[in-house]
């Protein structure tokens, strides 16, 4: 073959291995193959050739061009694996690392507990009742019989929301769920069997007090419900939720606005690890006459009990918790213990 085409040749070779990247390499073909290329230029040239002449040179100028046509393929695949190469490595995916994984939430004791007492509560026929926590000041305090002086009322005791109600008295955080009782028993027709959890607001703060802190009040109303239906029935709620038979109560003497007469709830554990010893576990009584009024009822023919009790004293008490604001830390630690 003619010595210029093989140094035309050789020259592509060197060109495209110069080229470090397919657009590069693109521009060099186009030195060799395209409108002004060289080899293109030389196969324009055979028009001023005649007879054998014009054969032997376009048949070595065409086989210039496939040997050029080959090297450009090459040089096109290499280009392409090592494209590949570098995606890969700078792509790589190292599978023995631990996954990020999706956090697994929990259910918190304190709601584990406001559960276990819906379902207690309402296998033996109570409803579960759920309303507002920012409150008005007659559902919250007048209705059940707060007087106005009463020191419940105060500052101190109560966070007061600045806004009014329509009566032109400052709304509050509810300070217990009793309001929702109020409303629940305006709404409903006797017989008013009712629980009321959630969440209730105090200015209070140490080891056993937490500004927000949750209770459940139970409420039944009827002709002929008694102190003994009381018993009875927080008896049943203690059992299923500790789980034993082995536990026993007993009622103190106690005042609260609501109920008269009222009375503490204690109880006793008579086997196991904890027997023997008196827990408060409950503030109860009968619903005072004036609040059936105010639940829109006669007091005459309606009669009935209610009861409040704190959701983290019974967790505490359940699990064996100590200290009432590791409720509210937030350490996954300790609530994990809850989640197993
Ligand atoms: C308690 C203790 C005693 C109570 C009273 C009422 C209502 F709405 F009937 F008046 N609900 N809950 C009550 C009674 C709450 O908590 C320590």
């Amino acid at each position: 073959m003619d010595s210029s085409l093989d140094e035309l040749i050789a020259q592509a070779r060197d060109r495209f291995a110069q080229a470090g990247d397919a657009a590069t390499l693109e521009n060099e073909k186009a030195v060799f193959l395209g409108k002004q290329g060289s080899l293109t230029a030389l196969l324009k040239g055979l028009a001023a050739l005649q007879g054998e002449e014009k054969r032997t040179r376009g048949a070595q100028i065409n086989q210039a061009k496939q040997q050029v046509e080959a090297l450009l393929n090459t040089r096109r695949g290499e280009l392409a694996q090592a494209e590949l190469d570098r995606r890969l490595a700078a792509e790589t995916i190292d599978v023995t690392l631990p996954g990020r994984g999706r956090g697994v939430g929990g259910i918190h004791p304190v709601i584990r507990t406001w559960q276990r007492v819906e379902q207690i509560f309402r296998s033996i026929g109570f409803d579960v009742a759920d309303g507002p926590e920012i409150e008005n000041d007659w559902t919250n305090f007048t209705a059940l019989n707060n007087p106005e002086n009463h020191p419940a009322r105060s500052m101190q005791d109560t966070f007061y929301v600045d806004m009014n109600d329509a009566g032109g008295l400052p709304l509050v955080l509810r300070t217990h769920t009793s309001p929702m009782q109020v409303r629940y028993a305006r709404m409903n027709k006797p017989p008013i069997k009712v629980i009321a959890p959630g969440r209730t607001y105090r200015v209070d703060s140490d080891a056993t007090h937490s500004p927000m802190f949750h209770q459940v009040e139970g409420l039944w109303i009827a002709e002929d419900i008694s102190f003994a239906d009381l018993k009875g029935v927080y008896t049943n709620f203690l059992r299923a939720f500790f789980e034993t038979d082995d536990l026993t109560l007993r009622f103190r003497p106690s005042f609260f606005p609501f109920t008269e007469p009222s009375a503490e709830i204690d109880m006793m554990f008579t086997s196991g690890p904890n027997q023997g010893r008196w827990l408060e576990i409950s503030g109860s009584g009968q619903v005072h006459p004036q609040v059936v009024r105010n639940f829109g009822l006669d007091p005459e023919r309606y009669i009935g009990f209610a009861f409040g009790s704190g959701l983290e004293r019974l967790t505490m008490l359940r699990y064996g918790v100590d200290d009432l604001r590791q409720f509210f830390e937030g350490d996954l630690r300790f609530l994990r213990q809850f989640n197993d």
